[in-house]
């Protein structure tokens, strides 16, 4: 799969393209991964990507064209391409929306700063438009790592064996896993529980699956109740 950036900041993937899932992806040919700089598509002598907006109010705005001309490289460079802005008041990223991600050929994830974009590059690109909850980041770019890495460790082959066999909290559903233990049996006076020791793996799978409806639901409370305030 193809995954291309255009954003103001392309040093702040390097480390997350290169570590972990998304680094052995790449290296396995899962991830072939893009970092392009709106700057570079700036055609003034300045270099400049943002302005003022008209009619007044605080901050500034990407301005269409270095935007608009790095995007269109993009799909001309590297092919046809789902387009996407990260901006806090698109449509939430959520498990489905990664799933429905993973199946596609390319992906192109534009990055965000500033107070906003003008308006004609909604018009011009049609782009999808992805926020990854309800808070505000200084830019969209981190907003595109989470994309990314929820994408990525979906592919085929992205995951070791062992990654893959784990339990995931959002794979089926939206029941959260039971909480788990490793070694040492005791620490701090804090015992693992007996029925996850006892051998017994009927036992352990329905001491798991209790545990998982109650944390399940005490997180759904929590929620809730965080709502209403
Ligand atoms: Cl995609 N961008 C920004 N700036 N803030 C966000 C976001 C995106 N998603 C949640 N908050």
């Amino acid at each position: 799969m193809k995954i291309d950036v255009a954003t103001l900041f392309p040093g702040m993937f390097d480390e997350v393209l290169g570590s972990s899932i998304l680094g052995r992806a790449r290296g396995k040919g899962i991830l072939d991964a893009g970092l392009y700089d709106i700057r570079d598509f700036s055609s003034d002598r300045h270099r400049t990507v943002d302005d003022r907006p008209y009619g007044g109010g605080p901050g500034m705005l990407l301005r269409p064209e270095p935007v608009v001309a790095c995007v269109e490289t993009i799909l001309a460079e590297r092919g046809p391409g789902h387009v996407v802005l990260l901006t806090p008041g698109g449509r939430t990223f959520t498990q489905a929306v990664a799933r429905e991600f993973a199946q596609m050929d390319h992906l192109v994830l534009v990055c965000g700063r500033y107070e906003g974009f003008d308006a004609r590059i909604r018009q011009v690109l049609r782009p999808d438009e992805l926020s990854i909850g309800p808070y505000v980041l200084s830019g969209g770019e981190i907003a595109a790592m989470s994309v990314i890495d929820a994408v990525v460790r979906l592919l085929p082959g992205a995951l070791g064996d062992a990654e893959s066999a784990a339990l995931e909290s959002y794979t089926d559903g939206d029941d959260l896993e039971a909480p788990q233990w490793t070694r040492p049996p005791v620490w701090r006076g804090l015992a693992v529980p007996e029925a996850l020791t006892s051998g017994d793996h009927a036992r352990i799978a329905r001491w798991r699956s209790e545990e998982a409806r109650k944390r399940t639901e005490s997180r759904r409370r929590a929620d809730a109740d965080q709502g209403d305030a």
